[in-house]
């Protein structure tokens, strides 16, 4: 069995768009402010740099044992570092190929834009994927290729689905804190941004913001 964890407010981080700060700093500072869980993406970065970061942010996230930390893509990064998780697109590894790395213990989160691509994660034994990311909610300059805006709407269709085949569910793309309430109303069980808080001058006060619209949704 995966470990339990709390996709409210799921950050993706961003080196570029964090910088001059150090990630781990921005890290640090978001889950102070209501971050619940923590994804290390660098798509710059070597495989050697991308452990070194997600040991960086590991190390912040020292006193949060509650607050799950994944590693886009990269299977190896994520077991070599302890990571909880790895979240893996379309065009990565496929999943079932991933979870036979990471055995049991691991999380597991795939990319979804449309039914088709549910569907595969759908047609996998249960337990193989834990969660899946919905998205584009809306078209962001973070992830320019990122495919077609599935709006609020789409983006409900297809949480329906996936929690229905038992899936954690997010949506990612777009959102900042003036969008998350209406994310949050889609029934996502989390909301999940990068440049929201990456981009934020104040990473704990972005952070608190999105949490504030989404609980608001919630009560
Ligand atoms: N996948 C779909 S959209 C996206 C990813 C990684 C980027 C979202 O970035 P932002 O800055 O929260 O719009
Ligand atoms: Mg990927």
């Amino acid at each position: 069995m995966s470990r339990p964890f709390d996709p409210t407010l799921y950050l993706v981080t961003d080196t570029a768009l964090a910088r001059p700060r150090p990630v781990a700093d921005v890290v640090r500072a978001a889950v102070a402010g209501g971050v619940t869980t923590v994804q290390v993406r660098d798509k710059t970065a070597s495989r050697r740099e991308l452990l070194e970061l997600t040991r960086t942010v590991q190390a912040a996230l020292a006193d949060r044992p509650d607050v799950a930390l994944w590693v886009d893509d990269a299977v190896d990064v994520a077991l070599l570092a302890g990571a909880d998780g790895v979240h893996v697109g379309q065009d990565d590894l496929p999943p079932a190929e991933v979870r036979a790395l990471l055995g049991p213990g691991r999380l597991l989160g795939f990319s979804v834009s449309s039914v088709a691509e549910l569907d595969v994660a759908r047609a996998l034994p249960a337990g193989t994927v834990d969660l899946v990311g919905i998205g584009p909610v809306w078209t962001t300059p973070t992830k320019p290729d990122a495919g077609s805006a599935l709006g609020p709407g789409g983006v409900r269709t297809l949480a329906d689905a996936a929690r229905a085949a038992g899936f954690t569910t997010v949506a990612i793309g777009g959102i900042d804190a003036t969008r998350a309430a209406e994310v949050a109303a889609t029934g996502v069980d989390g909301v999940c941004v990068v440049s929201a808080v990456c981009t934020a001058p104040d990473p704990a006060a972005a952070a608190r913001a999105l949490r504030a619209e989404i609980e608001g949704v919630r009560v």
